[in-house]
């Protein structure tokens, strides 16, 4: 069987990693490297937890990079130090130096040269703002064939999105935080001709991290993963906290516990909705995650993280 070639480009939120994590233990995945966005995330330790988490996952020839690209609107610190938080960490300091590899160039640069080298094309796993794709699609628009799909975390089709209505902001609640971070770069992905498939809240909405799963990973104690997913989720536990970039990134594992369903949207940019995912007649066809089996989904991911 011919693996999957997958590259990451992820955002540094407590998700990301255990996306990243989940991916790591796919059979069928060939993880070209990891691409770090510095959005939801201090983008220096986020791009050390990164590397430290494929060292414990002994995956240390997997390359690291750092993107350079700006978003408009950023996230909140509050979310953002949860990349400091991981990168100290002790079960991911248990060495002295990090293996894995980050590479010299730009995060942005070195999607174009996996791109390019790549022997067919390959799947963007993207849980994070899509600014360093659109910056790449830019810089190399030949890359563009190179892309198979784009499986994305991100929009809010017909929820509510999950950026807080603000006057002050200028903002009426219906963006949802990867495409407000920089809508821009959302819509010039929205004019290429690659596949779409988006995990929007629409779905994350109905699959929480519960105190039972997060307990369950910590039963699953003699195993390393399990732990430190389990550590990540108490973290954030008292916020309201949904598989977000996990949901998204388990479709690559397992599609048919998914029902994608075919939408055509807009990507707002501009005024009181700008990062809105809006559904209308005749707009940019994708393919949205609308319902998922749960319960395949949580054996899965606990599954998955026993190691
Ligand atoms: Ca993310």
């Amino acid at each position: 069987m011919t693996k999957q070639l997958v590259l990451m480009d992820h955002d540094g939120g407590v998700d990301d990693y255990l996306a990243t994590m989940l991916l790591l233990t796919m059979d069928g995945i060939e993880l070209l490297g990891v691409v770090v966005t510095p959005a939801n995330c201090y983008v220096q330790s986020a791009v050390s937890a990164t590397r430290k988490i494929i060292d414990l996952m002994e995956f240390s020839h997997i390359p690291v990079a750092e993107s350079t690209v700006r978003g408009i609107n950023p996230f909140p610190t509050l979310y953002r130090r949860d990349s400091f938080i991981v990168d100290h960490l002790p079960i991911l300091n248990q060495r002295e130096t990090i293996t894995t590899p980050l590479v010299a160039e730009t995060g942005q640069d070195f999607m174009i040269q996996v791109l390019r080298e790549a022997t067919s094309p390959v799947t963007l796993m993207v849980t994070g703002p899509l600014t360093t794709v659109a910056v790449a699609l830019d810089k190399a628009p030949d890359i563009e064939a190179k892309i198979h799909k784009i499986v994305w975390m991100g929009g809010a089709l017909n929820v509510a999105g999950n950026v807080e209505k603000s006057l002050e902001a200028g903002q009426d609640g219906s963006a949802e935080w990867n495409v407000y971070w920089d809508a821009i770069s959302a819509a010039r992905v929205w004019q290429t001709q690659i596949e779409i498939i988006m995990c929007p809240l629409d779905l994350t909405n109905n699959v929480p991290v519960t105190s039972e799963l997060v307990y369950k990973m910590g039963r699953q104690r003699h195993y390393p993963i399990s732990d430190l997913a389990g550590q990540c989720y108490a973290l954030v536990i008292p916020q309201d906290y949904y598989f977000w970039d996990v949901l998204a990134t388990a479709y690559l594992g397992h599609p048919e516990f998914y029902q994608l369903r075919e939408w055509e949207t807009e990507i707002i940019t501009t005024g009181l909705s700008q990062g809105r995912t809006k559904v209308v007649p005749s707009g940019r066809k994708i393919y949205a995650m609308d319902k998922v089996d749960k319960e395949a989904f949580y054996d899965y991911i606990l599954q998955q993280w026993a190691r």
